[in-house]
């Protein structure tokens, strides 16, 4: 919506104080928490930093008790259709009545992120006022999930016009995030480079209650989902900690795998002296950035933490959300050739084969010791990506400048 532009049901601009601000655009997105963290991760994300951009965001999310765990910063808009929104995020308990009966007036652009389905009802309204054209239509998004193939490049910024349903004759666009120009870019806010760079990794273990390693240790953070052969890992770990004589400490977020890991060591007394583990409660967001920053080496799951890891410009082996068809290992594999593979042959040889094996897509390189001798190149290459990634522009606003560019809000 243009600034101070008239809506029907809305009172009229005249009403509104002399000195009174044009209204920031308004963002709809919607996330439905189908399974784990990272839808709501994402939109989150999105919507945080679409306000930072000055924009009105509302986040519909159908989960609130994982509203409330992950992002319980966010207030809750009130249940009147009138908009008076200021430049920031609000949260819509999105229930299945919106399909039937919806009381909140579309936005100027809509997301519906992660192929969510936007509710009947909403769709309904969109569709009525695109019809009306007493304001312009909304802009339809489709955020799609993130991934290096190669259909990104092609299909990102298509048009999905609509030719049935309650949004027939509307105009839905594919908005595909990644690694290259050609894509929607990745989820960065500002001034992140500059919070890593402040961060103090001992204040922050001391917080957690762990002291200062009186000799050198490696930390290794871990985030995975229950198939990951972690047992194997650690004894992998173990065996390299023994042989190099730096111990290493697993820094486990909350789940199964830390009763697992305890288990493991108490039943694998020699690896006692080398190998710690300290079992983290539920971190926010800040402090999940923080756990990556502090740690040598980053074991992540999903695409939200990935792109964290990424940012942490540090070592770190992605484990994909296992798909009962295989496709996971075709990400996998576009992932590697697009992204960590700066430093070529040394980190194919040595590093690549632990990144197969942790997705189950690949023998268990047991025999091998642990790839630290590689670490130097891993370190640089992770540097060599976050730096490279870090020209790109930001989602967020690829996305604003895409809406302006499909006749949304500039
Ligand atoms: O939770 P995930 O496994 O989510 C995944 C992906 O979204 C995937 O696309 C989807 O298909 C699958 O679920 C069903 O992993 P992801 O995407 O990394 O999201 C995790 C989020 O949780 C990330 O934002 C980090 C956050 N997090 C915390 O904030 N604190 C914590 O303590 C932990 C462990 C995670």
């Amino acid at each position: 919506m243009r600034p101070n532009s008239h809506r029907p049901g809305l009172p009229k601009p005249s009403a509104l104080p002399e000195a009174a601000q044009p209204e920031p655009p308004l963002w709809d997105v919607f996330c439905r928490v189908v399974d784990n963290y990272g839808d709501l991760g994402m939109c989150r994300r999105l919507a945080l930093h679409l306000a930072a951009q000055g924009q009105s965001v509302r986040l519909w999310v159908d989960d609130a008790a994982l509203m409330q765990r992950m992002a319980s910063e966010i207030p809750p808009a009130d249940e009147t259709p009138a908009r008076t929104h200021a430049a920031g995020v609000r949260w819509i308990h999105w229930r299945a009545e919106h399909d039937s009966w919806c009381g909140h007036e579309p936005a100027d652009v809509v997301i519906e992120a992660l192929g969510c389905q936007l509710p009947q009802a909403y769709l309904h309204r969109m569709r009525l006022r695109a019809e009306a054209g007493t304001c312009r239509p909304a802009v339809w998004i489709n955020l799609e999930y993130l991934s290096a193939q190669a259909y990104v490049e092609h299909s990102h910024g298509l048009p999905s016009p609509q030719a049935s349903g309650p949004g027939r004759g509307l105009a839905k666009w594919f908005y595909f995030p990644g690694f290259t120009p050609q894509t929607g870019g990745l989820l960065r806010e500002d001034l992140l480079l500059q919070r890593r760079l402040a961060f103090d990794t001992l204040a922050w273990l001391q917080v957690l209650g762990i002291p200062s390693p009186a000799a050198p240790e490696r930390r290794v953070s871990i985030f995975a989902y229950p198939q990951a052969p972690l047992e194997r890992l650690m004894d992998s770990l173990a065996r390299s900690a023994r042989a190099d004589g730096c111990p290493v400490r697993l820094m486990l977020t909350q789940g199964p795998l830390q009763e697992r890991a305890s288990r493991w060591l108490q039943d694998h007394a020699w690896a006692q002296s080398t190998l710690r583990t300290t079992e983290l409660p539920w971190l926010s967001s800040e402090d999940f950035d923080h756990l990556l920053w502090a740690c040598d080496l980053n074991m992540v799951r999903g695409e939200d933490s990935l792109v964290r890891a990424l940012w942490a410009g540090r070592p770190f082996i992605w484990q994909l959300y296992p798909q009962r068809d295989g496709a996971h290992a075709g990400k996998l594999q576009a992932f590697w050739d697009a992204v960590p593979g700066a430093d070529g042959p040394t980190l194919h040889a040595s590093v690549m084969p632990w990144w197969w094996a942790w997705n189950g897509l690949g023998p268990w390189p047991g025999g091998a010791a642990f790839p630290w001798s590689a670490e130097d190149a891993w370190s640089q290459a992770a540097q060599q990506s976050c730096a490279r990634l870090m020209r790109q522009v930001p989602l967020a606003q690829a996305l604003m400048h895409f809406v302006a560019e499909r006749g949304g809000p500039g």
